[in-house]
């Protein structure tokens, strides 16, 4: 494989419903687009880096540095095996996953077309249909979340996770509970946690949650242990889980119960698949997580899911709760049962509808081989 032509763009897309968290409030995206073409083929990848260093420290100014300065120079008429060849190949740059596994990505989409399969058929992935949940953000009131998760549910979604942070936690799930006893429930504290609220933290063990998700610190493996040592909740590793190696740590430290694998945060495929791997074999339970992604990456989740070890529903729903107009076609839309179909045709399954991406890009960089 030769990658020919590589067009990184970023498109401005405006949430339908603002998206807030413990490290702040999202209103628009700016997402990054890497377009491929290799060998005849166009493939498509997202870079899935936030608009602010909150969740991890790359940024949507920091993926288009390090690949404009970086990762384009390196790739650009270098032959590569095969799509997992590009880990190796960029591995003298340091950091910056979710920079390189939007490159990766494009490169998956591309071999899946030229062997004729779907991306999820390719990466061994078996489902036909994946399980989903959807992520919540903190409401303005107890009140509106509440009306939300009615009407999520009601949208045939199964299992339901909400943000929190201190001051809005543990009333708020009592709530929650309250009025929905046998929901499958979870919470997001995306580290606004500390050690010493370890206390604290015990008293969700009162209302049977599927796992509480990264507590503590966004960098930390030892705490989460020591914490999960004193609670019955299942901790279950976001932030923290960035490799292979951290995941190997968190398992035999006891750190966690359950790993959410996200393609950016990993890296990429090659890396999402050896964590994958590695937590099936020891059983424990993954998911695939998500980061308000457009459709181009909300594809990649799908395909991701499709894997066996992805046993419990993922932060991968429908279009429809995030964007006005996907930038793909069909847009992603869950079923009465709160599943989502894979996809049968060869690559990504879904098509990048050109026109709506032209449309909201607001700028574009092109390398070509000579
Ligand atoms: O922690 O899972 C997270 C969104 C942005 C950054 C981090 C997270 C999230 C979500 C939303 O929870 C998941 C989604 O709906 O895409
Ligand atoms: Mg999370």
């Amino acid at each position: 494989m030769k990658i020919e032509v590589l067009t990184l763009r970023e498109l401005r897309m405006e949430l339908r419903h603002p998206f807030e968290t413990s490290f702040g409030l999202t209103r628009a995206r700016r997402i990054l687009l890497v377009e491929v073409t290799a060998d005849g083929a166009t493939g498509w990848g997202e870079i899935t880096a936030g608009e602010g260093p909150f969740y991890s420290g790359e940024t949507t100014e920091t993926a288009w540095h390090v690949v404009r300065d970086f990762i384009a120079p390196m790739v650009v008429e270098a032959p590569l095996p095969s799509a997992g060849g590009l880990g190796p190949l960029l591995s003298p740059i340091r950091g910056h996953p979710m920079a390189k596994a939007g490159l990766e990505a494009a490169l998956w989409d591309i071999e899946a077309q030229q062997k004729n399969l779907p991306l999820s058929r390719l990466l061994g992935g078996e489902l036909e249909e994946i399980a989903c949940g959807v992520s919540i953000g903190l409401q303005p009131s107890p009140a509106a979340l509440l009306e939300k998760i009615e009407q999520e549910l009601a949208a045939g979604y199964h299992r339901i996770k909400i943000k929190i942070k201190p001051g809005k936690d543990l009333e708020l799930v009592r709530l929650v509970r309250e009025r929905f006893p046998q929901i499958k429930l979870m919470v997001d504290a995306n580290s606004a946690y500390r050690l010493e609220d370890a206390p604290h933290l015990k008293q969700f063990d009162a209302y049977r949650l599927m796992m509480i998700e990264q507590p503590l610190a966004h960098d930390d493996i030892f705490e989460h242990a020591q914490l999960q040592a004193q609670t019955k909740t299942p901790i279950c590793l976001d932030e923290s889980i960035t490799n292979l190696r951290q995941a190997r740590a968190a398992l035999d430290l006891q750190a966690c119960k359950v790993i959410n694998i996200k393609l950016g945060r990993v890296g990429g495929y090659t890396e999402a698949r050896r964590v994958h791997d590695l937590c099936r074999a020891r059983g424990i339970p993954v998911w695939c997580g998500g980061m308000l992604e457009s459709g181009v990456g909300r594809a990649h989740n799908i395909a991701l899911s499709t894997l066996p070890g992805f046993t419990l529903p993922g932060d991968v729903s429908a279009s429809r709760r995030y964007w006005e107009a996907d930038i793909i076609e069909p847009e992603v839309e869950v079923t009465r049962q709160g599943t989502i179909r894979v996809p049968a045709a060869p690559g990504l399954g879904f098509a990048v509808r050109r026109e709506r991406v032209e449309k909201l890009t607001k700028r574009r960089e092109t390398w070509r081989a000579r």
